[in-house]
């Protein structure tokens, strides 16, 4: 397993959409514990390969409460086939967008068709924190970051902050 540098925006890299596997082999089984590992070092909830410069189509993602056993999901080719009419809106940030939150609106609930590990195909049905994370590695596959679903007033203000902290953190 290895611990991979994750991108942080406005890296190019960041809007690209990613490809389909073909299959989850050996190379994408090992992608997905490189991502789990690197996620879990980084304390993110979730991690999709685009961030670490793979465009590819594998999230991963693990919303456990704290003091509880890690609970991961390995995804590829994850697909919404079904999202409720109903919103929610939820507090989000992002490990390529660094100390920068914002509340984001999306359907309330998903029902989520994706390959496992094994190469089995499987559904899930996921609300609340899990919906959220989920909704949100999703988007960076198709090259969307969570301050695309904000005014751009509020996106240009966080883009601004963000460069301004990376342009300090670079010179300290
Ligand atoms: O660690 C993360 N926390 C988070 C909080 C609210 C909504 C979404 C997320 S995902 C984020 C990790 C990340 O950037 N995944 O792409
Ligand atoms: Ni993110």
């Amino acid at each position: 397993m290895a611990i991979l540098p994750i991108l942080v925006a406005p890296d190019p890299r960041l809007k690209q959409k990613a490809v389909p596997v073909a299959a989850v082999d050996e190379r994408i089984a090992r992608l997905m514990d490189d991502m789990l590992e690197t996620m879990y070092d980084a304390n993110g909830i979730g991690l999709a390969a685009p961030q670490i410069g793979v465009p590819e189509r594998v999230i991963v993602v693990d919303v456990r409460e704290r003091d509880q056993p890690a609970n991961p999901i390995q995804m590829a080719n994850p697909e919404i086939i079904m999202a409720s009419e109903e919103l929610a809106v939820c507090e989000e940030g992002c490990l390529s967008v660094p100390e920068q939150y914002a509340e984001v609106t999306r359907p309330r609930s998903v029902r989520v068709r994706y390959l496992d590990k094994q190469n089995e195909i499987r559904e899930i049905e996921a609300d609340g924190m899990l919906g959220v994370c989920i909704q949100h590695e999703i988007d960076h596959l198709n090259g969307t970051l969570f301050v695309d679903r904000l005014s751009l007033l509020k996106r240009n203000m966080i883009m601004r902050k963000l460069q301004k902290q990376q342009r300090l953190k670079a010179s300290a």
